[in-house]
């Protein structure tokens, strides 16, 4: 079990485990032109904290909301936040002026720190609401940072361990997006469970991914794990893969973490960049086909580490690790966590059997003002959504979100094991598979298929797929229907937007 004092600040006690573990010298934050050491970090976030409490009136409890790209700044300025007692909101940097109102609004945020670039979207987010009351942008907040006095450092507030840290926003694909509330000892809890027991990071670390920090998957492996480690994060400069291939070759990342797709097209980018200095790659977000795992497997000699984790849980709870890893299972409960498959009514199913997966450990679900905090959490255990089953060792395996079973003349029908099937055709690159509407059957299975470069859709390849799903999987499960498309629909953390292709079918 873990224990944490009663006064705990997330962001300076990661700091101070961070110089602990690296020294003060120890390198922090790599952006494409310049490096801090885990001492400027601390002592910049303090400088920083200084200006929020002293220049813009913060108190412990405002909700600030943060508002910047992957890069050091929106690291420094996160520890700040934390370190004056403040509330973070991030917010991926993508979101429209209209969609940060909602947000401002619902978390009742006080104060903005936002980043140069991006400042108009929060200008405009502003004069629709009444809440947001200060604001500053990261130029103004470098400038009245610098003037402090040489010296100038802060005392982080001695928050309690159970205060508030952050608000984390769910990315609402299936509804209006919920807050999620998380506390201090939260914030620790993720480094001290799947981070410490399936990551051995060390201070010669430099960690990579593509997960905005406002979603808590790169949260928790950019920011978080690093600095509890002494670590450090390479930031990617802009958008895209290429240059996340450029940045791993060039800072010779050795970890990453990103989502299943992020693996499939950094593999075609291989030949042109140095992946070789990776040794621990982490994907999350949705399932990782085995398909996916075996080609990465057989491309750098290096077995990823699959995790399922929510926004809701803050970070993963059922892992692979080291040499545990069972391609195609996501992995057995992270130590701390307790898992098990449910059936409708709440009991527990034995192995084998497939039912809703459960969860309990040290962080949960704490939606901010939602009626659908009930629905997630039943009888102390935390309801992901999701249908699983567990095996008699202790391996969890995905079948589908409830919501996106597929239920074909009485047959269940998991989609990413359909897709796992088709994505190991060596024409494939990209596979979703939906449960499309049927007169006869209720549903049928339907895929949409992305070709890899050198192929071209035809009728001779479509049914060359359907026969290839008969002959890896139980022949039921193969597409009746399948369509060729250019790509699909994806959320900007990596993640198969299925309600979109369900809406067009
Ligand atoms: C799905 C997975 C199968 C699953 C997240 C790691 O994804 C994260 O949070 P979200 O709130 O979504 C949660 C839902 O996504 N999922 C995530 N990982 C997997 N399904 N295998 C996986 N490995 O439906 C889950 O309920 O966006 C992931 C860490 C922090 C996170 N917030």
């Amino acid at each position: 079990e873990l224990v944490y004092p009663e006064r705990l600040n997330a962001g300076a006690e990661l700091l101070r485990r961070a110089i602990a573990a690296a020294g003060p010298d120890g390198r922090a934050l790599i952006d494409h032109d310049h490096e801090f050491s885990w001492s400027r970090v601390d002592l910049i976030s303090d400088r920083m904290a200084k200006v929020l409490v002293e220049q813009m009136g913060l108190v412990p409890g405002n909700r600030v909301l943060l508002h910047g790209p992957n890069s050091s700044w929106t690291v420094l300025a996160w520890f700040a936040i934390l370190k004056a007692g403040g509330v973070v909101v991030a917010t991926m940097p993508m979101l429209r002026a209209s969609e940060l109102t909602t947000v401002i609004d619902k978390a009742r945020i006080s104060h903005a720190l936002v980043y140069e670039t991006l400042a108009d979207a929060v200008t405009e987010a502003r004069a629709g609401t009444a809440c947001l009351t200060h604001v500053m942008t990261s130029a103004e907040l470098q400038r009245a940072a610098q003037s402090l006095p040489a010296g100038t450092r802060f005392d982080a507030v001695a928050a309690a361990a159970d205060d508030p840290a952050l608000i984390a926003f769910t990315s609402g694909t299936t509804g209006k997006p919920k807050g999620c509330v998380h506390f201090h000892r939260d914030v620790l809890a993720m480094a001290d469970t799947f981070a410490r027991h399936t990551l051995d990071l060390t201070p010669g670390d430099v960690v990579v991914g593509t997960p905005p920090i406002a979603f808590t998957f790169g949260l928790g492996g950019l920011v978080v794990f690093p600095a509890a480690a002494g670590a450090a994060t390479a930031f990617v400069p802009c958008p895209g893969f290429d240059a996340l291939a450029e940045t791993i070759e060039r800072c010779r990342a050795t970890a990453i973490f990103t989502a299943p797709t992020g693996y499939r097209t950094l593999l075609k980018l291989a030949d042109q960049h140095d992946l070789s200095s990776l040794r621990t790659c982490v994907s999350a977000g949705e399932a990782l086909p085995a398909a996916t795992s075996d080609a990465w497997h057989e491309a750098t000699g290096v077995r990823i580490i699959d995790g399922i984790g929510s926004t809701e849980m803050i970070h993963i709870f059922i892992s692979a690790s080291g040499d545990d890893i069972r391609p195609g299972s996501t992995g057995r409960a992270v130590p701390g966590y307790e898992a098990r498959i449910m059936d409708a009514e709440g009991h527990p199913l034995p192995p084998g059997e497939t039912g809703r997966l459960a969860v309990r450990g040290p962080t949960g679900c704490r939606y901010l003002d939602d009626p659908r905090q009930s629905a997630y959490v039943q009888n102390g255990w935390n309801l992901t959504g999701d249908v699983y089953r567990l095996d008699e060792d202790g391996y969890f395996w995905f079948v589908a979100r409830a919501d996106d079973m597929i239920i074909s003349s009485g047959y269940n029908i998991g989609a990413p094991e359909v897709e796992d099937a088709l994505l190991r055709h060596p024409a494939v690159a990209e596979a979703a598979v939906i449960g499309a509407p049927d007169e006869e059957r209720g549903q049928i299975v339907k895929a949409f298929i992305v070709l890899n470069p050198g192929h071209e859709a035809s009728d001779d390849l479509r049914s060359g797929l359907q026969t290839h799903v008969k002959s890896v999987i139980a022949p039921y499960k193969y597409p009746r229907a399948l369509d060729f498309v250019d790509a699909l629909p994806k959320t900007q953390t990596g993640k198969l937007q299925r309600f979109r292709l369900k809406a067009d079918a």
